[in-house]
């Protein structure tokens, strides 16, 4: 059998940025309070996180893309929250937010998690972001720590190494 590559989810070392939205910031905040959790409890420094404000779901991959693009971050994690609306809108922004994160990763090979809600009411958001259905921010900054690691073992390089 041939190899098979894995990320764990140290943290230890690891430079992240995390773009959050100022659109529904009551449960971006809450998105951006679960991402930090997780990073600082698996090993991410207080001082080796960054935190960018963009405007909505819509503004996140430019900024991300920015970041990513900066040369001084990991891997970057994305927050946000679009609730469906009884417009067209909606579809617009949350697939824009989806297609351009997942390109902005691709363009300049920094890993790039999706934390960004589609969600249809404020109830479901409320749910993602630290109840019921827990943290999606949380969530989008453990893949991204594993994304990070699977890229290094994929490259032959430990997860200690900088
Ligand atoms: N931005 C969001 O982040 N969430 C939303 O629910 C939302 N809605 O419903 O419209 C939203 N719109 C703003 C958009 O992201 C841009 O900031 C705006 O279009 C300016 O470019």
């Amino acid at each position: 059998m041939g190899q098979i590559f894995e990320g764990d989810m140290n943290g230890s070392g690891l430079r992240i940025a995390i773009v959050a939205t100022r659109w529904n910031e009551f449960i971006v905040e809450r998105l951006t309070a679960g991402a930090q959790d997780a990073l600082n409890r698996h090993g991410v420094r207080k001082d080796a996180i960054d935190v960018a404000m963009a405007p909505g779901a819509y503004e996140v991959p430019f900024v991300a893309k920015k970041l990513a693009a900066s040369g001084r971050y990991h891997g970057v994690v994305t927050l946000g929250c679009v609730i469906r609306g009884a417009t067209p809108h909606f579809d617009y922004v949350a697939s824009e937010a989806a297609s351009g994160v997942s390109a902005a990763a691709r363009e300049t090979g920094v890993p790039i998690s999706f934390g960004v809600l589609t969600v249809d009411s404020i109830e479901q958001a409320i749910e993602r972001a630290g109840t019921k259905a827990g943290n999606k921010g949380a969530e989008a900054a453990l893949a991204l720590l594993e994304t990070i690691n699977l890229c290094r073992s994929i490259e032959g390089r430990s997860s200690e190494e900088a």
